[in-house]
């Protein structure tokens, strides 16, 4: 017998909206508090925080976590997910958690333009206030096949794309990455085609799964995993997952995007997960779990084809799974 998994959609909204209604006051009125600081002597260490430039959205989190989205997987320990990550800015290996440290993330500012009504540039600050903050856990899966599963804090990109009001001429969302030449020592391997650029579709940018992260483990995201604002696509083979994103295009050309650039014979524009498709190089029949190493057969679409894979109806000659 099939035993169909609840979507996220169809749960009653007794059952989701006290915490969320509840969440959500509670950030309007954090908001609130934060725009009239200064106003008193009671505000006062806020206020000075604030004229320092430190980091300041630590008090949103930790946010409640959406029931919807919770897999049959452990979540990998805090302290791999850390400090094992990709981030070519910083190294081409896995240990550049140190060296990101270096990066400047206040101020930060946000480039939304192309084929919108009005392009504006924001700081994240204004701008994650704005946003629906909820915690999801979510598979991950690097198309070098490790794996870990994390409790992501963020927003539905949909909203940012709600927010940016597309023209209807949008087809695709371009984004890129920070290129910081004085804290990313990266930036000096010059055969790379920096910025680091990503893209998707707007059905995949507004698809109910795809987040803009900008915490991890119930906290602001560390500088390593791509603060300040990251994205997520779990079904995507993890280079989709661009970090420190300081631009978001709005456009009737399909992205180009990093990997894609170095070598399209490897990385392609679509990168959904298949274990039926190996890299060229190796298997991607299975994948390493960073909590302890162990093996574990990968799933179409990284589990996620109830959410996804209608938008690929059709496609079938576009290389999907690459
Ligand atoms: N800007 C930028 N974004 C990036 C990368 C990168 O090198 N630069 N690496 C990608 C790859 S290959 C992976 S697997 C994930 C790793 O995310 P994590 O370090 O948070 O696990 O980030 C993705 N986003
Ligand atoms: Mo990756």
């Amino acid at each position: 017998m099939l035993i169909r998994r609840k979507k996220g959609w169809e749960i009653p909204e007794r059952d989701t909206t006290p915490q969320s209604v509840y969440q959500n006051r509670r950030q309007f009125l954090k908001g609130i508090a934060a725009g009239s600081i200064g106003a008193t002597a009671a505000s006062l260490p806020i206020s000075s925080a604030l004229a320092q430039g430190a980091a300041s959205t630590a008090d949103l989190y930790p946010v409640s976590r959406n029931p919807a989205y919770t897999v049959d997987r452990e979540l990998t320990e805090k302290a791999k997910a850390l400090t094992y990550n990709n981030f070519y800015e910083f190294g081409s290996h896995k240990s550049i958690s140190q060296a990101a440290q270096a990066m400047n993330v206040r101020p930060w500012t946000v480039k939304i333009d192309g084929l919108v009504e009005n392009p504006i540039e924001i700081d994240f600050e204004d701008l994650v206030r704005k946003m629906p903050l909820e915690e999801r856990v979510y598979r991950f899966r690097c198309v070098e096949a490790w794996a870990m599963t994390v409790p992501w804090s963020g927003f539905p990109m949909k909203a940012l794309v709600d927010f940016a009001k597309p023209l209807s001429g949008a087809k695709y969302v371009e984004m890129e990455t920070a290129s910081q030449k004085d804290t990313m020592p990266g930036l000096r391997q010059f055969w790379y085609p920096w910025p680091y650029i990503e893209g998707l579709t707007m059905a995949e940018a507004t698809n109910e799964l795809t987040m803009i992260a900008t915490g991890i483990y119930g906290e602001e995201l560390p500088k390593q995993n791509g603060a300040p604002l990251r994205l997520v696509t779990p079904w995507k083979y993890g280079f989709k997952n661009i970090k420190s994103i300081v631009r978001f295009t709005f456009t009737d050309q399909r992205p180009k995007s990093f990997w894609e650039d170095i070598n399209s014979d490897e990385y392609g524009f679509w990168a959904n997960v298949n274990p039926e498709v190996p890299h060229p190089r190796w298997s991607q029949a299975h994948e390493r779990l960073l909590n302890n190493g162990e093996s574990v057969p990968t799933r179409i679409y990284n589990g996620y084809g109830d959410y996804v894979a209608d938008m690929y109806k059709g496609m079938e000659n576009e290389k999907l799974f690459m």
